[in-house]
C-alpha cells in the first residue's frame, strides 16, 4: 500500500492536466532510462561510471519543470535525469553513455558530464561541490548583463561539507545573485549518512549562516518540489534573491554501479522509502484528482518504452568519434599557429 502524498486537500489543480501528465511521463522516462542503463552496463555497451536518479525523479523533474526557458541549470555527476528533464533527447543521453559521437557531449564526457548548452544545461560535474562556483559565475553573468534569467544548481547532501558550498552561498547572498541552490538530500554521500557527516543534519538551516532564505520540501512529491522551485526562481529573477531549497529524497540503488547500496542501509529503511515511491505517489494523486485511468497510465508507459527503445537504437547506430577529432575542443581556434 502506497502512503498517499501529503497533498490531499481539495484544491484547484496547480497545473493544467496535460502538464501534470507530462510530469508523470518525464518521471517514468527517467526511471526506465536508468533501468536500461543498468542493462547496457551489464552488456558492456556503457563503460565507466553510472550514477542513477532512481528514487529521486520527483526532485529532478519537479525542479527542472519549474525553470523558465532562459534559466540555466548546473548539476553534479548524478545528471542523466536532469538532462532528460531539461529536454535533451534520451537518444543523445544514451549515446553519450555509449561514448558515441551522437552523444550530447559528443561522446567525450560520459555519464558524469552531460551537457546541453542550447537548452541552458551547463553540465554535470564529477568533483563534489566543484560546480557551485560555476553556478555562482553563471548567476553573476546574468546579473551583470542585466538578463532576466536565474540559475538552478543541483548538488547532494555531501557537497554541503565542501568549502566551495560555503563560498558560493556567501557570495550569492552578498551580491544578490539570481540562483536557487537545489540541495538534493538523498540521505547519503556514498556510504556515509548525513547524520554521520554533518553536525547540523537539518541541512537547509545552513543557509542562515549567509542570511539566506531556505526551505525544505518533500522530495518525493513532484508538485511540492515544482511549487517551491517555481516560487523561488521567480523571487531570484525579480528580486535578485538567492535561496536554498532542500528536497528530502532517497536513491533506491547504490551510489553507482560498483555499490550494491546495502552494507550501510537496512532493508527496512530502503523499504520504508519505497513505500513513498515518487512515481506511484504521483500516479495515485492523478487518479484521485484528475481521474487518471489505468489505460492512460499504460499508454504513457508504452510511449516511454518506445522512446527508450529508440534511444538505444540511436546510440547503437551512432559512430564512435573519429580519432582525427581527438584534439578538437582542447585549444581555442585562435591558439593554433
Ligand atoms: C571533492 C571530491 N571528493 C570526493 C569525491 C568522491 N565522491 C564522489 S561522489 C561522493 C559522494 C557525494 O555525495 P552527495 O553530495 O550526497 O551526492 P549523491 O551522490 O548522494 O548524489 C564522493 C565523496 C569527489 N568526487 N570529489
Ligand atoms: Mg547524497
Amino acid at each position: 500500500m502506497v502512503e498517499q502524498s501529503a497533498r490531499t486537500t481539495e484544491q484547484p489543480l496547480p497545473l493544467p492536466r496535460s502538464d501534470l501528465l507530462h510530469l508523470l511521463e518525464r518521471m517514468l522516462l527517467i526511471r526506465r532510462f536508468e533501468e536500461k542503463t543498468m542493462e547496457m552496463l551489464a552488456l558492456n555497451r556503457i563503460r565507466g561510471y553510472c550514477h542513477w536518479n532512481i528514487g529521486e525523479e520527483a526532485s529532478v523533474v519537479g525542479s527542472v519543470a519549474a525553470m523558465g526557458q532562459g534559466d540555466r541549470l548546473v548539476t553534479s555527476y548524478r545528471d542523466h535525469g536532469f538532462a532528460i528533464a531539461r529536454g535533451t533527447p534520451a537518444g543523445a543521453v544514451m549515446a553519450e553513455l555509449f561514448g558515441k559521437e551522437g552523444g550530447c557531449a559528443g561522446g567525450r564526457g560520459g555519464s558524469m558530464h552531460m551537457v546541453d548548452v542550447p537548452r541552458g544545461f551547463f553540465g554535470g560535474y564529477g568533483i563534489v561541490g566543484g560546480h557551485l562556483p560555476l553556478a555562482t559565475g553563471l548567476a553573476l553573468a546574468a546579473d551583470y548583463l542585466g538578463e532576466d534569467r536565474a540559475v538552478v544548481c543541483a548538488f547532494g547532501d555531501g557537497a554541503t561539507n565542501i568549502g566551495a558550498f560555503h563560498e558560493s552561498l556567501n557570495l550569492s547572498k552578498l551580491w544578490n545573485l539570481p540562483v536557487v541552490w537545489l540541495l538534493t538530500n538523498n540521505q547519503y554521500g556514498m556510504g556515509t549518512s548525513v547524520r554521520r557527516a554533518s553536525a547540523e543534519s537539518e541541512l537547509y538551516k545552513r543557509a542562515c549562516a549567509y542570511n539566506m532564505h531556505a526551505e525544505q520540501v518533500d522530495g518525493m512529491d513532484v508538485l511540492s518540489v515544482y511549487e517551491a522551485t517555481h516560487r523561488l526562481l521567480l523571487r531570484a529573477r525579480k528580486q535578485h534573491e538567492p535561496a536554498l531549497l532542500e528536497t528530502l529524497t532517497y536513491r533506491y540503488p547504490g551510489h553507482s554501479y560498483a555499490d550494491p547500496g546495502r552494507s550501510y542501509r537496512t532493508k527496512e529503511e530502503i523499504d520504508r522509502w519505497k513505500q513513498r515511491d515518487p512515481i506511484r505517489l504521483f500516479q495515485h494523486y492523478l487518479e484521485e484528482y484528475t481521474s487518471l485511468e489505468q489505460s492512460e497510465f499504460d499508454a504513457i508507459e508504452k510511449h516511454v518504452d518506445q522512446i527508450i527503445e529508440e534511444a538505444v537504437s540511436f546510440a547503437e547506430e551512432s559512430p564512435f568519434p573519429s580519432p582525427d577529432s581527438l584534439f578538437q575542443h582542447l585549444y581555442a581556434e585562435e591558439s593554433k599557429s
